[in-house]
C-alpha cells in the first residue's frame, strides 16, 4: 500500500537534504518531482495541481531562506499540505444507522463485517442487517460473517422489500439499544435508476447517521466517478477505500476529499476480518513521506499486550536496546497481531528493507523454541553464545546449529533495523517527526 508514492517521494525529497540553501529554483525543481510522483501514483490531476500550488505559495510566502532550517520547514509544509489533501482531521464514525453503498463487488459486505468487529472491539453495541434481497447468498454471507465475529444479525421473514427490511432493522436496533446498526445494500455493475431509487427510499426510512461509499482502490480514479453520482443523490458522509493492499499506487486515497468533499473514514487492507484501519490523514502522510507509522504500530501493540509492557517495549525499541528476550516478546505478540511484514511496514524507514527481511511466520515456533532453550544470560547478551552453547541450544530445542545461527542472524538484522529508530527518539509525534536532519 502506497509503496510507490513513498518511494517516489523519498527520491524527490532526498534532494532537499543535499542542499544547503533552498532557492526558489530548487523549490520549483523539487516540486516538479513531487508533482510527477503524485501523478504517477494516480492522484487526480486537479488535486495534484492544487497541492503543488499551495505548497509553493506557502514556501515562498514563509520565506524559507529566513528559517533556521529551511529544509525542515519545507518538509513540514509538504507534510501539512499532504494532511490537508488527505482530509485533515481523522473522522470518527457517528453513532446510529450506518448505510453502506457502492458498486458491485467493491467490498461492502466484507467491510461491514470488519467495521462491526472493529466497533465491537471498542466496546460498542453493534448489529448488522442486509437489504440485499437480489441475491439470497448476499444475506447469508453477512449472516455468516456476523456469526463468526459474534455480532447480532437481524434477519427477517422472506418476501419483504429492501425498504421494509431496513425499517424493521432500525426498529429492532432502537428497541435493543444498539449503538451502531450497519446496513448492507445491494451492489450493481453500473449506476441505475432503480438502485438509486431504492437507496433513496432506504435512506428516507432509516435516517442514517452515516452514508458510507465503499470504493475499490484498485480501480484507481474511476472508483470515484460513480461516487459523485451517489453523492449527489444520497449525500455521502464518508468513504471506505477497500483493497488498498492490492494497490501500490494508492493515489485514490489522496483524491477522495477534494473530489467529493467528504473524507475517507476507513481503509481495507486485506481479506481478513481484522484488515481494516481507521483513516488517519497525519499517519498516512507520515507513511507517504517514508516515516512509517509508528503510532499505529504502538496502538496495535497496546491492544494486545498490557499497556505498561507495551510501553516498556516501545521505549526499549526507541532507545535502540533490543535483546533476545525482547525478540521473544515481539514474536509472541506479533503472532497475535497478524502478518509480520505489515507490522514492520509501519515502522519508520523499514518499507524498502522488507525485501531482505522475509520472516516466515511458520518459523516463529522454531525461533520461540530456540530462544526458550537459551539461558537468561544468553538472551540478554547473545554475544556469549559460542559453538558449544549453540550445540546445547540446538539439542534443547530439537533443532540444528544452523537453525540457531539463523535465529541469531535474524536477531542481528532486526537489531539493525531497530537501531534506525533511534533517530526518532525524543521527536515529538506527530507534528515534527522528520528524522532527516544531518
Ligand atoms: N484484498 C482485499 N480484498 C478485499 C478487501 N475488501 C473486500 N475484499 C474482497 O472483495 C471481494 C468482494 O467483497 P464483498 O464484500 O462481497 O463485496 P460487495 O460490495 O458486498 O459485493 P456485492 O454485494 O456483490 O455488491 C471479496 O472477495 C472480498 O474478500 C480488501 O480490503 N482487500
Ligand atoms: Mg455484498
Amino acid at each position: 500500500m502506497l509503496e510507490l508514492l513513498t518511494e517516489k517521494f523519498s527520491k524527490a525529497l532526498g534532494r532537499i537534504r543535499d542542499t544547503r540553501k533552498l532557492t526558489e529554483k530548487q523549490i520549483n525543481d523539487i516540486l516538479r518531482d513531487v508533482r510527477s510522483a503524485l501523478l504517477e501514483a494516480d492522484v487526480d490531476y486537479d488535486v495534484v495541481k492544487s497541492f503543488i500550488k499551495r505548497v509553493r505559495e506557502r514556501a515562498l510566502r514563509e520565506d524559507l531562506a529566513q528559517s533556521p532550517s529551511p529544509q525542515d520547514s519545507f518538509l513540514i509544509t509538504i507534510y501539512e499540505e499532504l494532511i490537508n489533501t488527505l482530509g485533515g482531521q481523522k473522522q470518527d464514525l457517528n453513532r446510529g444507522v450506518v448505510l453502506f453503498v457502492g458498486l458491485q463487488g467493491t467490498g461492502k459486505t466484507t467491510t461491514i463485517g470488519k467495521i462491526a468487529n472493529h466497533l465491537k472491539g471498542h466496546g460498542f453495541k453493534v448489529a448488522v442487517s442486509s437489504t440485499d434481497i437480489r441475491r439470497p447468498a448476499a444475506m447469508l454471507q453477512l449472516q455468516r460473517l456476523a456469526d463468526k465475529i459474534g455480532i447480532t444479525y437481524y434477519g427477517f421473514e422472506e418476501g419483504l422489500t429492501a425498504v421494509e427490511i431496513a425499517r424493521k432493522a432500525v426498529e429492532r436496533a432502537k428497541a435493543e439499544g444498539v449503538e451502531y446498526l450497519l446496513l448492507d445494500t445491494a451492489g450493481r455493475l453500473h449506476i441505475d435508476e432503480e438502485l438509486m431509487e431504492e437507496l433513496r427510499a432506504i435512506k428516507e426510512v432509516v435516517k442514517p447517521s452515516e452514508v458510507l461509499y465503499v470504493a475499490d482502490a484498485m480501480q484507481g480514479q474511476s472508483a470515484l466517478e460513480a461516487a459523485k453520482t451517489f453523492h449527489e443523490i444520497l449525500g455521502l458522509t464518508g468513504v471506505v477505500l477497500t483493497k488498498m493492499d492490492g494497490d501500490a499506487r494508492g493515489g485514490v486515497a489522496l483524491s477522495v476529499k477534494e473530489a467529493l468533499g467528504v473524507g475517507v473514514k476507513f481503509i481495507g487492507v486485506g481479506e481478513k476480518i481484522e484488515d481494516i484501519e481507521p483513516f488517519y490523514p497525519d499517519r498516512i502522510a507520515q507513511r507517504i513521506l517514508g516515516l512509517g507509522d509508528i503510532q499505529t504500530l504502538l496502538e496495535k501493540a497496546n491492544r494486545v499486550i498490557p499497556e505498561d509492557e507495551a510501553q516498556a517495549l516501545a521505549h526499549k525499541v526507541l532507545k535502540g536496546e533490543f535483546d533476545l528476550e525482547d525478540m521473544l516478546k515481539q514474536i509472541r505478540f506479533i503472532k497475535s497481531m497478524g502478518p509480520l511484514d505489515k507490522l514492520l511496514g509501519m515502522l519508520p524507514g523499514i518499507g524498502p528493507q522488507l525485501k531482505n527481511l522475509k520472516i516466515d511466520e511458520k518459523k516463529f515456533k522454531k525461533t520461540e523454541a530456540i530462544i526458550l532453550s537459551m539461558t537468561k544470560q544468553e538472551r540478554r547478551n547473545p554475544k556469549i553464545i559460542n559453538m558449544s552453547r549453540k550445540q546445547r541450544i540446538a539439542k534443547g530445542s530439537g533443532t540444528t546449529v544452523s537453525d540457531v545461527n539463523k535465529v541469531l542472524k535474524d536477531y542481528e538484522e532486526m537489531k539493525k533495523i531497530i537501531k534506525k529508530l533511534k533517530g526518532m527518539q525524543g521527536m515529538p509525534l506527530p507534528r515534527f517527526p522528520f528524522p532527516f536532519k544531518g
